[in-house]
């Protein structure tokens, strides 16, 4: 196998972990806390076996768990998120720790791996090729959802032929939803198998009073932030581009607040934001023009612009165009991909949309209009990485500009240069902290396992401290759940959690911005450090040290 130095010197890195689950397996008792419910009671009703449990924690003394055999099968659901094969290592690990007749199944390209069951046994050298590396290829990932009865019914006949004991599915907001639905059907159902989850996702919108974040956005917003830096250096040095960046991040904006923290833009859009004052398209281009504008009163023809991906479903007016057009292509989808020319298309289209979006939509540039109408996810949203926001929003500040130079208020150069950064940043090597975090999600996960529970997201929290001080634990999932209005039915989901606006972060950026709309106040982070000092190569972001009280400027 061809493997960079780097990648040599990761495998030998050692996870540092809580101090209260390094005793070692047979050393960890687990103790129960509150009761957990969730604030929606309706949830009572959804989930009558795996509602009401008990918060875990756990505690350096001998192990109370029985000690049965366990195999145990794993899946990696959604979007690359840096860490997850650290969460299978420390899975591994504490599971053989356990003992060594222990199985682990790896089921390949995510929740479909389960039902074709579609697996690999995980051995000490398959792990060991992949400890605090990046990406998912171990097992690969999917975004098959795991949600209907039939489908519980094949994987819990998937397991029972392997004589599974339990099932880690390591995802976002909906897999987990769906790993509290599974386990309650296996709980319902008497098949003796548990289920636990883990909490992934760059986009960092798994988030709650428990989990404080979602692995893999520490490294994603390094690796970004770091991009941005550069390319604001070279902005700053050759003083002639207005760089615009679009970052990942489906719906929520952290992605994007967390990289302008770190980077100081002159502009950086918080979708929530735009969504609460009810910002339209031309508002939006008003603010980066004044900013534009102001610089170049100072002399500046350059600057940073920050876009979250999911801005365009947060804009009321083209919220409302998408509603309409998704509507139109879940009843006419077929009929409608069937038209052979752009023509008909817009005919269909125009003849299904209100007056108000046919506005909006004959605004936006042909190429946006096109993205607009490509393919729906597997849940029939919009792909938002496919639309070319910072393109689209590039374009209106342009014509704005020329107004104001027709108006003899502007008499600068603006010429953009657009980015997407995403792929990018999912499958780095992950930071120490992700390192860290997942290899002790992974191991606490197997805890839970061993100690009889199911329905249960791993957790490790007191992420603003150093390692040792983290607390590991297990919070029933049904306590994160509400109910929301999905597909025209009430389904009981993980709640996403959007940027607060209320929040330490978006204060901070607040206070601030104003200061960098003008200035030229970019920081530079430079790229992850995995070795050093501590308070460069194990720093957390700057949303977890906001969110902690701990961070100092
Ligand atoms: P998850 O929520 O599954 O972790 O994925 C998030 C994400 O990385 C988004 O930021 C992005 O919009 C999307 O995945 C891209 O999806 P795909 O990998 O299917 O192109």
């Amino acid at each position: 196998m061809d493997i960079s130095v780097l990648q040599k010197e990761r495998y030998n890195y050692k996870p540092k972990m809580p101090r209260m689950i390094r005793a070692g397996v047979a050393n960890i008792r687990a103790k129960e806390g509150e009761k957990a419910l969730p604030a929606d009671e309706r949830i009572k009703a959804l989930f009558p076996n795996t509602y009401g449990m008990n918060e875990v924690y756990f505690e350096e003394a001998p192990s109370t768990a029985e000690k049965r055999r366990q195999v145990v099968g794993v899946i990696l659901s959604g979007g690359q998120a840096p860490g997850g094969h650290n969460v299978i290592a420390g899975l591994y690990d504490a599971l053989t720790e356990a003992n060594p007749d222990n199985v682990l199944l790896g089921f390949k390209g995510g929740p479909s791996g389960l039902i074709d069951d579609d697996y690999i046994t995980l051995t000490g050298d398959i792990i060991d090729r992949y400890r605090n590396t990046g990406g998912f290829d171990m097992i690969g990932s999917g975004r098959t959802k795991l949600e209907t009865e039939e489908q519980f019914r094949v994987v819990t006949e998937v397991a029972k032929k392997h004589g599974m004991t339990a099932i880690v599915i390591i995802g976002g907001d909906d897999s987990n939803t769906n790993a509290a639905v599974l386990a309650e059907y296996c709980k319902a159902h008497d098949t003796g198998i548990q289920v636990i989850g883990c909490p992934k996702t760059i986009d960092g919108d798994l988030k709650n009073d428990d989990i404080e974040v979602s692995f893999g956005f520490d490294t994603a917003t390094k690796v970004y932030s770091e991009l941005i830096g550069n390319v604001a250096r070279d902005a700053n040095s050759a003083r002639k581009y207005w760089h615009f960046v679009k970052l990942m991040g489906r719906s929520a904006s952290h992605i994007a607040l967390e990289c302008a923290l770190q980077t100081h833009p002159n502009v950086c859009l918080i979708s929530e934001e735009v969504e609460k004052k009810q910002l339209s398209l031309s508002d939006i281009a008003d603010q980066i023009a004044e900013s534009v504008v102001a610089r170049a009163a100072l002399g500046y023809n350059y600057g940073m612009v920050v876009i979250p991906e999911g801005l365009i479903e947060f804009v009321p007016e083209v919220k409302k165009l998408i509603a309409e057009i998704n509507e139109t292509l879940a009843k006419h989808g077929k009929e409608f991909s069937h038209l052979p020319t752009w023509d008909e298309k817009l005919g269909f289209l125009t003849a299904t949309l209100s007056a108000d979006s046919i506005n909006v939509f004959n605004l936006l540039p042909l190429d946006i209009q096109q993205q607009l109408l490509m393919d729906r996810d597997s849940h029939g949203n919009v792909q938002v990485s496919r639309i070319e926001t910072e393109k689209l929003l590039s374009s209106i500040v342009d014509t704005r500009l020329k107004e104001l130079k027709a108006e003899g208020k502007y008499s600068g150069k603006f010429s953009p240069m657009h980015h997407f950064f995403g792929y990018e940043g999912r499958a780095a090597f992950p930071s120490n902290f992700d390192a860290d975090y997942c290899y002790s999600l992974g191991y606490t996960a197997f805890l839970l396992i061993a100690n009889g529970y199911t329905g249960y997201l791993s957790s490790v929290r007191g992420l603003g401290k150093s390692a040792e001080e983290w607390k590991a634990g297990g919070m029933p999932i049904t306590k994160m759940m509400n109910i929301e209005r999905r597909a025209g039915e009430d389904k009981p989901v993980i709640k996403k959690a959007l940027v607060e606006l209320d929040g330490a972060p978006f204060k901070y950026f607040e206070e601030h911005r104003n200061k960098w709309k003008t200035e030229t106040a970019y920081c530079y982070p430079g790229a992850i450090q995995y070795f050093g000092p501590a308070e460069v190569a194990d720093r957390p972001s700057i949303t977890l040290l906001l969110e902690n009280g701990l961070f100092e400027d």
